[in-house]
Order: structure tokens, then C-alpha cells, then sequence
């Protein structure tokens, strides 16, 4: 297996532990989704992942989305967003840019229409400050479609948003009236 091979694995099982399924390989997060490194790794090692403590820091410096963050003083880690388990992330509500971006699958398009975006099992609908990151997320489903959201008018609207560490922008649910169908036109 490649490097890269196993950087991706690791990274999709680390994602299923410190966002899914912590029970899995028998370890419990924190309040706000930490777990020790070392209870971590001594974790996945006995459930057939062998990891070090270096390959560790290599896997999340590396991660295309840096899902993944380390406390300040290195010593626990956990997912930065994508949680269906509950924790409290603490992140402050800040002032979105005015657009974002939500990449989904065509199929869904009528229910969107009718609901708005919805969280799902997840804690928050996802959004993305770029266009192009929106159509990799929304091709996990299906023929992509890009929503424009108009983040600056909801927030004035009294809607929160957060941001990830990683960059990904957080809300609730939108409603329908700020996202703009057209956008799929254009594909
Ligand atoms: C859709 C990945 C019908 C929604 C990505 C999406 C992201 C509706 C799907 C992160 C709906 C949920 C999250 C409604 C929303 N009716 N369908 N009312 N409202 N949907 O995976 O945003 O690689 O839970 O459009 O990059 O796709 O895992 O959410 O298609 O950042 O790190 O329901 O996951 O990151 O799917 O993806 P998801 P998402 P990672």
C-alpha cells in the first residue's frame, strides 16, 4: 500500500472514531469531542491499526480537508467538524462572507426545495467558501449541483454561523428563500 493508500485509510477510520463511533474501538471523547493521543492510539493498535505517535501528526498535517486538529499542547485530537455524536465544538458565531456553497446531488433538489437544507444526523448544515470544493461534496451522492446560499443575508436575519478550523462554515438549517436554484443550470 502506497503512502498515500494509508494516509486515506487511516484518515477515513480516524473520521468513523472521533466523529461516528468512538464505542468501535473502545475510547470515549470529551465533552468537546477530545480524546488523549495516547489512549487513541493504544485504542487502534488493539483493533488491528498500528499507528505512531509521528505517523499520527503525518496523517492530520497531510489531511486534503484537515479534518482533524491537536489540542494546544499536542496532547489530544479530535475531528474539527462532521460529528453525528454529540459534542460541543465551541466554536463563537462569527459574520459569514455574503455567499456560500453547498454541494449536493441532484436527486435531492425537490426535497430541498420544499424543506430548506437540513442537518441530517450531523450537527450542522455544511457550507464551503468555494465553489469547487461544493462540487466534490455534493458527487458523493450523485450528479452534483451547487447551491448558492446567501449567507450575509441570513446572518442579518438573526441566523448564527461557525466556522471550523478547518474552514468549513456551520449553520443550523436554511431556509429555502435564501438559496439560489439557479446555479445548477449552469452544469
Ligand atoms: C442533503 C464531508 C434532501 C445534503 C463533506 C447532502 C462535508 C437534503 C446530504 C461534510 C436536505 C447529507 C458534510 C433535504 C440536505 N432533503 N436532502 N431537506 N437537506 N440534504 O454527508 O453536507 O469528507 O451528511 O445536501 O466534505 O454532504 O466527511 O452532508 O447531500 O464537509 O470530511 O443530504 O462531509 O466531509 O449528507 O457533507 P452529509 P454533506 P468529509
Amino acid at each position: 500500500m502506497s503512502t498515500k493508500d494509508r494516509h486515506v485509510r487511516v484518515s477515513k477510520f480516524l473520521s468513523l472514531v472521533l466523529r461516528h463511533q468512538p464505542e468501535k474501538v473502545g475510547v470515549t471523547l470529551d465533552r468537546e469531542g477530545w480524546v488523549s493521543v495516547s489512549a487513541l492510539l493504544e485504542a487502534l493498535g488493539a483493533h488491528g491499526l498500528r499507528l505512531s505517535v509521528d505517523e499520527l501528526r503525518e496523517v492530520v498535517r497531510s489531511n486534503d480537508k484537515q479534518r482533524f486538529s491537536f489540542s494546544a499542547d499536542g496532547l489530544s485530537i479530535r475531528a474539527s467538524q462532521g460529528h453525528s455524536v454529540e459534542v460541543e465544538l465551541g466554536y463563537e458565531p462569527r459574520q459569514p462572507p455574503p455567499t456560500l456553497y453547498h454541494g449536493t446531488a441532484e436527486r435531492f433538489l425537490p426535497s430541498i426545495k420544499q424543506q430548506g437544507l437540513s442537518k441530517g444526523r450531523r450537527h450542522h448544515v455544511h457550507l464551503s467558501e468555494q465553489e469547487a470544493t461544493a462540487v466534490t461534496v455534493g458527487r458523493r451522492y450523485g450528479r452534483p449541483v451547487v447551491l448558492e446560499i446567501a449567507s450575509g443575508a441570513m446572518h442579518a436575519d438573526g441566523h448564527a454561523f461557525f466556522r471550523a478550523a478547518n474552514g468549513v462554515w456551520l449553520t443550523e438549517h436554511v431556509p429555502a428563500r435564501y438559496i439560489s436554484f439557479g446555479a445548477d443550470a449552469r452544469r
